[in-house]
């Protein structure tokens, strides 16, 4: 991915609201994070440490409120997943762009990545791109696969049912 073709749109529906490429992004106020990161599987990795651009200071930016309950993030390579708003804002999740000191790798989601430390994994949608105000709790790439749709390590919410 080349930094000078990096955009991140903010979207209400289908309407774009703000729009940032990659050297206006990084002019937004830097945050960090240092959070324990739980996957699905089995791993949970303690104390990464993150550095980027909290939700809150991207809808301050854009000059707007939540304007609906949930969100989809979407990525370069059509990966989406669905987050609550409530789960973004809050100080609880940024569009992270450098771990552990470093620009994050491309294999990790670099440039910038979506990190939502508190959720299972699969919702820190690498390579991101927008996110996207939904009206309603839209099924992203794996929860219309079957995963849960909210996805929390601590209840073990992996599939649909649990
Ligand atoms: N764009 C995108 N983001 C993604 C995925 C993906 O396939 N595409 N996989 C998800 C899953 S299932 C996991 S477990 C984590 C893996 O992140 P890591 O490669 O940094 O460990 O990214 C999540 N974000
Ligand atoms: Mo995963």
């Amino acid at each position: 991915m080349q930094l000078e073709n990096w955009t991140f749109t903010l979207k209400h529906g289908p309407r774009p609201v703000a729009k940032w490429n990659w050297s206006e992004f990084n002019q937004l106020p830097q945050s960090k994070l240092t959070r324990d990161i739980h996957c699905v599987t089995t791993w949970s990795k303690f104390d990464t440490a993150w550095q980027g651009v909290m939700i809150d200071d991207i809808l301050a930016a854009a000059g707007i409120d939540a304007p609906t309950q949930f969100l989809l993030a979407h990525s370069f390579d059509g990966y989406s997943t669905n987050v609550p708003a409530a789960d973004l804002i809050g100080g609880r999740a940024m569009v992270a762009t450098r771990y552990d000191g470093r620009p994050i790798t491309p294999d990790h989601g670099g440039p910038a990545r979506l990190l939502v430390p508190h959720l299972y994994f699969w919702k820190s949608a690498k390579w991101i791109n927008a996110l996207q105000f939904t009206e309603r709790d839209t099924a992203g790439f794996w929860e219309e696969r079957g995963y849960h749709m909210y996805g929390d390590p601590w209840r073990e919410q992996r599939y649909s049912g649990d």
